[in-house]
């Protein structure tokens, strides 16, 4: 089944069964180690270590999709997680669905405010403009979800770069806490 035979201009369904298509058909192809995460954990990651990959979709008009496929584990008792970042327009917003795995998306604004949501297999989040995100994957396989949102959004990692989330996800006697 192929899921995208003209995946720029045929409209397409997306599911639990043909998303690994998805990913097998993308044109852009974004991989980040411990070593583009320099900074983001408490402890340092292995350099080397995949934490997470994004493929993007190659899509016209207004509305850009990209699958990211996040790595289980842990740095120190920290989950793998994804940078997080802004947008650089503060109208735009951002929907995801979680397609396999166990996760959370921890969001805050720039004035302070924070939020988490969990994710599961089947689950949508909407992410509102002026909403900083982040993904963890807080399972033992991988977390895979595809991201939908404008193309002129743009991404702005600087403050998230430099202070960091307010949240930290992180594993305490066995469970997942946000702390
Ligand atoms: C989702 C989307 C992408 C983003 C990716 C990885 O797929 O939000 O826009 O690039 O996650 O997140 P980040 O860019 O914060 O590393
Ligand atoms: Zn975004």
């Amino acid at each position: 089944m192929i899921i995208m035979p003209d995946k720029k201009t045929w409209p397409v369904s997306i599911t639990p069964d043909n998303y690994p298509e998805f990913i097998s058909t993308s044109s852009e192809h974004l991989t980040r180690k411990g070593s583009d995460l320099a900074g983001y954990f408490e402890e340092e990651p292995e350099p080397d270590t995949v934490i997470y990959e994004v493929f993007e979709a190659e899509t016209v008009g207004h509305i850009k999709m990209a699958m990211t496929v996040l790595k289980p584990g842990k740095v120190g008792n920290e989950f793998h997680m994804t940078k997080g970042h802004f947008h650089e327009d503060d109208k735009a917003g951002e929907v995801y669905v979680c397609f396999k795995g166990q996760g959370m998306i921890v969001m805050q604004t720039k004035e302070g405010q924070t939020d988490e949501l969990r994710l599961t297999p089947g689950a949508l989040a909407y992410i509102p403009p002026g909403w900083a995100h982040r993904t963890i994957n807080t399972g033992t396989e991988d977390f895979i979800m595809l991201a939908t949102y404008p193309e002129t959004a743009g991404h702005d990692y600087g403050p998230i770069q430099e202070k960091g989330f307010i949240k930290r996800v992180v594993e305490i006697n066995g469970q997942v806490q946000v702390v």
